[in-house]
């Protein structure tokens, strides 16, 4: 039964994104706001990058000048392996509902972090397209951002530029170096297209993973702190590795494992994800 109407399937078919109020509510929302809060206290104790992840980087990232005093905690990878309230959040809210209307029905996980702009952090994000950073045989995925803090207009919002996803993939590589960002002339190119996404806290900003975004700095008093999801269609298989690595990925979230695909590197990959057929045992089949 969809659940977003078909103008709100038509703008993001059409611009690659949607804007959706109370996709968590209010009494997880707290939670979510409060745990956030616990480890910006904590962070009062470091002076660089902390913690570990699945893969053994730090868990917790600060921006140069963090200090006890004036705390700049602006990333946490995989909150959802520390947290049950955002394990919680990222299996079951709205947003996930409008990404199976878009999608569905059968859904994973892709990766999760957090992203916050203390204020008056220096923090930009320069503009890229999340595909780039974990291309898969097809591009049926999207990235939820979820408002813990309300966005406003200064406190740094997601831009983006509508239509791009059905532009081009543009280079992340420039000199030999990959850089996460595309080349200066496509960002001037698109500098004055951009639309900022704010709005209260608990609302969500669905993306499409090839749409062009970025964000500027937190020029502001209030914190501006998103929690972001990636979800994708149940056949779209990973070509190279999670760049943020949890014992959740590939989890099915919606909807159920089809066997249509079946790849021996992905099985190797992720030994408990149920086995698709084989070439062979799809072809007997028909
Ligand atoms: O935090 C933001 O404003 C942008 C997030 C983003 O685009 C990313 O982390 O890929």
């Amino acid at each position: 039964m969809p659940r977003l109407s078909a103008e709100q399937i038509d703008q993001f078919n059409k611009e690659g994104y949607l804007y959706l109020e109370n996709a968590i509510d209010a009494d997880r929302l707290k939670t979510l706001q409060s745990e956030f809060e616990q480890w910006k206290e904590q962070s009062r104790a470091e002076t660089k990058a902390y913690g570990e992840t699945y893969d053994k980087r730090p868990r917790f990232d600060v921006e140069p000048g963090h200090s006890a005093n004036q705390t700049a905690l602006r990333r946490i990878a995989s909150p959802i392996e520390i947290s049950d309230a955002y394990l919680d959040v990222m299996r079951n809210n709205l947003a996930l509902d409008a990404v199976e209307d878009l999608l569905g029905p059968n859904l994973k996980f892709n990766n999760a972090k957090i992203n916050s702009k203390q204020p008056g952090a220096a923090t930009q994000v320069k503009f890229h397209q999340d595909f780039l950073f974990e291309p898969r045989t097809n591009d049926d995925m999207i990235t939820v951002l979820f408002f813990i803090d309300d966005v406003t207009p200064e406190n740094g919002p997601l831009e983006v530029v509508p239509g791009t996803h059905r532009k081009e993939l543009y280079e992340h590589w420039h000199d030999g170096v990959y850089t996460g960002a595309v080349a200066p002339e496509i960002m001037q190119k698109y500098k004055d297209k951009s639309v900022p996404c704010f709005g209260k806290a608990g609302s969500a900003c669905l993306m499409h993973t090839t749409l062009l975004h970025g964000s500027g700095p937190n020029l502001s008093d209030k914190a501006r702190t998103l929690f972001i999801c990636e979800y994708c269609a149940e056949d779209s298989y990973p070509l190279q590795v999670n760049h943020i690595p949890s014992k959740y990925m590939e989890e099915i979230v919606r909807g159920e494992f089809t066997s249509r695909v079946r790849c021996s590197s992905y099985d190797m990959a992720f030994p408990e994800v149920p086995k698709g057929a084989s070439f062979f045992e799809q072809q007997a089949k028909m």
